[in-house]
């Protein structure tokens, strides 16, 4: 382990290096922890505190108070779980999920003095901009697994990770720890019974149990069951103390050695005290995110033992922070599985088809080519939330029972959950309806995102298109919340042809991707000849538009469903002598400048959108146009208000979203004397 000056190793005994001293202690096989290593863990102990202050006094912020109550565990974890400081990303690695992100001291501090980076490093940048010792963990700092911060995802992301472990034939544990106030979090049951249906015991679960949050007393601001909870959800309990090294660790050790045989999963609830080291701030909530001024910390690293010569370096600490950061980490690497596309299907024009069953076929479809099923084929699950049915994943929960998992109603844990399986290289969809899958779950996509997890989310009963279940079952923000993560890819199908060809190209490409789709059978588009347009010769290309028909002075564009409404109001205009430009965009990425063109081209457009209009299609091609230098009148016709129950044909019409609207918007285009863009004006 790289020392440093105010790391006095001859406390240790001479030569004393954390990365070889723990090394064949790793993957808990001791029967129980011995004198020696106690010894070390007790001074690495106060070491670590005296860090974490540090940490926190020099950035005059961050979270002392449950970063000193966690240590134990995460000394115990970081020094004894089975990893390599020397390759934090080696594939067999335990994971440990840090799920009360704002530790991030403690955590540091125990992977620092663990000889992953020097703990130096940490003192010095934590929270300086532009550093990765962020005030939340990040992955990017060696021995971090996932962003957290957002209390209440990291149970669930460790069960994501136990299901990424099955389905790639590996053995490692996932350890997550959470703070108590934390447990107040809904999406913490929904995981906790995921797992305990599923006997994931590769997972075992910490609690700091310091009873304390911002706040003041945790049974003060909502008072709560916390062992009952859990034991009540089919969890084996073990209640410790959280600082007695011996407890915890044969609580470990018990819960490691479950892994693979008919135990419930286990959460070792450890009674700790927050602050614990610096008399002055324990049990004090004050201390939960207040970090000490230099006079205090000074008086904890007396009470610590840590009265070295040089070992208070505060003042030089702030020094070098002033010349700004200079720590760079190689970003956490990805794990991309290698997907067969598998051969396209094409329905034909004249087949009422929805484009969930072309999901649902085409997943079908993936599954088979891959070899999912077999143990030499590719890791491959779907996760359901009870809505199999109607999203059109049952035909793939027949063909794959053992890939196919059922979460229930619990659309949260779900989503971090699959994020979590995704990001270690299992082929992951996750389908459910867009309320749920998307407007539901919006706070859990972003840290899939910040995560740079790969999962494939497919909803249906996007927009109006929901059946008649009315106004709280239409997803009419997609584009806007989709948009709004800087990861995640959009796709829009047209028809069950381009949903096919879409499926295929999102599964076999690395990164988080939305496809939306309604709920109605139609016909698939056809061409002017009267094939199939998104046929056998056509090939997706993401991030182009696609013509639909081309014609001149106005240009209809639209996404998704409400191409079939284009089609419609093209073949009336056309029938009184008018031919409009129709384009469709299946692929929300930033357009490409040819597109935007030939968007543009007549200075006259109608947007027509399944979605928010302030929201969606139509003001991101305005700004977008705009940008470019490129004038356009626009009508843009979108979602105004929630809308109503009923067919969707009758809904469109209802909200003037339907082809009748479309044609009498460009009629009114036409009609208008309007300045020509400047395009046009160009290509006249
Ligand atoms: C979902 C969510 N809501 C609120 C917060 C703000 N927050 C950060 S820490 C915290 C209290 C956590 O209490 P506890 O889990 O007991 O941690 P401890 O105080 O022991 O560090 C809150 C409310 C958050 N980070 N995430």
């Amino acid at each position: 382990m790289s020392m440093d000056s105010n790391f006095d190793p001859s406390s240790f005994g001479s030569n004393w290096d954390a990365k070889a001293f723990f090394k064949n202690d790793r993957g808990f096989v001791a029967d129980k922890l011995s004198e020696d290593v106690k010894e070390k863990l007790t001074m690495l102990g106060a070491y670590a505190r005296g860090s974490i202050i540090k940490m926190t006094t020099n950035a005059g912020s961050g979270h002392p108070g449950g970063s000193m109550s966690s240590l134990e565990m995460y000394l115990l974890l970081y020094s004894l779980a089975k990893l390599r400081p020397d390759e934090p990303r080696w594939e067999d690695r335990d994971r440990i999920i840090i799920s009360h992100g704002h530790t991030s001291p403690g955590a540091y501090s125990a992977l620092g003095y663990n000889g992953f980076f020097n703990v130096k490093d940490a003192e010095r940048e934590f929270r300086l901009a532009g550093s990765p010792f962020e005030g939340h963990v990040e992955r990017s700092v060696p021995g971090i697994e996932w962003d957290s911060g957002n209390l209440g995802q990291g149970l669930s992301a460790a069960c994501g990770k136990a299901v990424a472990a099955k389905a790639l034939g590996k053995s490692f544990h996932t350890f997550v720890i959470m703070g108590d106030g934390e447990q107040q979090k809904g999406q913490i049951a929904e995981a906790r019974r995921f797992a305990a249906k599923t006997k994931l015991n590769s997972v075992t679960a910490l609690i700091d149990y310091n009873k304390l949050q911002i706040s003041g007393d945790i049974s003060d601001v909502m008072p709560q069951q916390i062992a009952a909870g859990w034991r009540s959800d089919g969890w084996n309990v073990v209640e410790v103390d959280g600082h007695d090294l011996d407890a915890l660790y044969a609580a470990l050790k018990t819960s490691y050695a479950a892994q693979g045989t008919d135990a419930a999963p286990t959460v070792i609830i450890a009674t700790t005290i927050m602050g614990k080291g610096y008399p002055a701030i324990e049990n004090d909530h004050n201390y939960h995110g207040a970090a000490l001024k230099p006079e205090q910390a000074r008086e904890a690293f007396v009470a610590l033992g840590l009265t070295a010569d040089g070992y208070d370096d505060l003042d030089k600490l702030a020094e070098t922070r002033k010349a700004g950061t200079s720590v760079t980490l190689p970003a956490f690497p990805t794990v991309e599985p290698k997907v067969k596309q598998g051969e396209p299907r094409t329905y034909p024009v004249d087949e009422k088809v929805d484009n969930r069953s072309a999901w649902g076929n085409a997943l079908v479809d993936i599954g088979k080519v891959n070899n999912i099923d077999k143990a030499d084929g590719l890791a491959c699950v779907v996760y359901d939330c009870d809505l199999a049915v109607s999203v059109k994943t049952g035909g793939f929960a027949k063909e794959f029972p053992d890939n196919f998992i059922q979460y229930g109603i619990a659309e949260h844990s779900t989503c971090t959950s699959a994020g979590a399986t995704s990001s270690e290289g299992v082929l992951t969809f996750w389908s459910d309806f867009g309320v749920f899958g998307v407007s539901e779950t919006y706070n859990q996509s972003r840290l899939n995102d910040i995560n740079h997890a790969n999962l494939k989310i497919a909803c249906t009963h996007c927009g109006l298109d929901v059946g008649e279940d009315g106004k709280t079952h239409q997803c009419i923000d997609y584009f806007a919340l989709s948009r709004s993560v800087f990861g995640w890819r959009l796709f829009t199908p047209a028809d069950p042809n381009q949903t096919d060809r879409i499926v295929r190209h999102i599964s076999s490409t690395y990164g988080n991707a939305l496809i939306v789709m309604g709920r109605s059978k139609m016909n698939p588009i056809s061409a002017p000849d009267g094939s199939a347009l998104f046929g056998t010769d056509y090939k997706f290309q993401a991030g182009r538009t696609d013509l639909i028909r081309d014609g001149r002075g106005v240009t209809v564009f639209c996404a998704g469903n409400v191409a079939a409404e284009g089609v419609a109001a093209y073949e009336a205009l056309h029938a009184e002598g008018i031919d409009v430009r129709l384009i469709s965009s299946a692929h929300w990425a930033d357009f490409h400048e040819a597109d935007l063109e030939r968007i543009a081209e007549f200075g006259k457009i109608v947007t027509v959108e399944d979605h928010n209009v302030n929201t969606g299609i139509g003001v991101s091609l305005s700004s977008e146009l705009f940008a470019m230098g490129l004038s356009a009148e626009i009508i843009k016709l979108g979602v105004r208000e929630y809308g109503p129950s009923g067919k969707a044909t009758d809904v469109y019409k209802l909200m003037g979203i339907d082809s009748g609207a479309i044609v009498s918007a460009v009629k009114t285009l036409l009609t208008q004397d309007s300045t020509p863009s400047k395009n046009a004006m160009a290509s006249a």
